[in-house]
């Protein structure tokens, strides 16, 4: 498969790691619509275990079954998809080598309360055994329990490392460390790019973040430094700067399902503001297959403008 400079120049960011790990770097970035771009677009689907499978999938019933999503991010051209241990093994085998896959290692559900903290729900050792090309792990920075999901990943990620996958990073700033608000404040949001980044992800996956600044301190250092943070654009470039000036790939969430210009709107802004591109999974599994197809080729079409 031939490369682009772009990509190469991708990965000699990440000169440190093994040919291995660094293979499946470029297997990400040269599948689908967007091969050699430098941008990905990639198809999540934990929302079953997260979220729960009516909330989640009783808007358009054939997503309940696993292999709806192995099909839609090949049809759309998607980059990769990524799921938990369950729904990544009812379809590894018949799409074998036909998408990039990347396994979700730890999950939570909302059936409980107190400080989130997801459970390891699969291993290093299932990720190679599936075929997969990353590892994904999720942290929830300003949870009382953020130190063990931290430690947790240290772990999985020096493994995983070892073995040549790479690794991605869900942080989902939550917990009694922070207010709902501050979930996606500007200044957390660049926190939890920042923690992902020095916790040894290649990918970093954050939520597009408001103009709300949570912390008084990041408050007075934004004005003082006068750091654009008016438009979802000014955000989403200061966010990449705070993941190693950009030279980590990070990427943004869709969030819960909204009308397709509002989808559309918002990813042409993270694409001005040098995204590398999106995570989007409810607002395409949760439309009908033609049209969540039709969002995810848009969204691809943006990243390709
Ligand atoms: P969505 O596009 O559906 O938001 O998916 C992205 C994602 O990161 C999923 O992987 C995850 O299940 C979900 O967001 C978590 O959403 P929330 O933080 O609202 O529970």
């Amino acid at each position: 498969m031939s490369t682009t400079e772009r990509v190469q120049q991708i990965l000699s960011w990440y000169a440190s790691e093994t040919p291995g790990t660094r293979t499946q770097l470029f297997r990400l970035l040269n599948s689908g619509a967007l091969a050699g771009t430098g941008k990905l677009v990639i198809l999540p689907v934990d929302q079953g275990f997260e979220h729960g499978p009516v909330r989640s999938f009783a808007p358009n019933p054939p997503a309940h079954d696993p292999l709806y999503h192995f099909k839609l991010a090949l049809d759309a051209g998607c980059n990769a998809y990524a799921a938990p241990l369950g729904f990544l093994e009812a379809g590894a085998a018949e799409f074998a080598g036909q998408i990039p896959l990347i396994l979700k290692l730890n999950n939570s559900d909302t059936l409980s309360k107190g400080e989130p903290c997801s459970a390891v729900t699969g291993s290093v050792e299932d990720a190679l055994r599936l075929g997969c090309v990353a590892i994904g792990y999720t942290i929830y920075p300003g949870s009382e329990l953020r130190n063990r999901m931290y430690e947790d990943l240290r772990e999985l990620t020096l493994e995983a490392k070892r073995k040549g996958l790479a690794v991605v990073v869900w942080s989902y700033p939550r917990g009694s460390g922070i207010s709902k608000d501050g979930e996606t404040g500007i200044d957390i949001a660049a926190y939890a790019a920042h923690i992902a980044c020095e916790l040894g992800a290649h990918i970093v996956k954050i939520k597009p973040p408001t103009a709300f600044i949570e912390q008084a301190e990041a408050k007075k250092a934004i004005e003082k430094a006068k750091i654009p943070i008016e438009t979802l654009s000014d955000r989403a470039r200061y966010c990449s700067q705070a993941a190693f000036g950009g030279r980590r790939i990070l990427i943004f969430s869709g969030g819960p399902a909204k009308g397709t210009d509002e989808v559309v709107s918002e990813i042409r802004q993270l694409h001005t503001g040098g995204s590398f591109g999106s995570i989007v999974g409810r607002n395409a599994f949760q439309r009908s297959r033609d049209d969540g197809l039709a969002l995810l080729k848009q969204i691809i079409g943006v990243y390709k403008s």
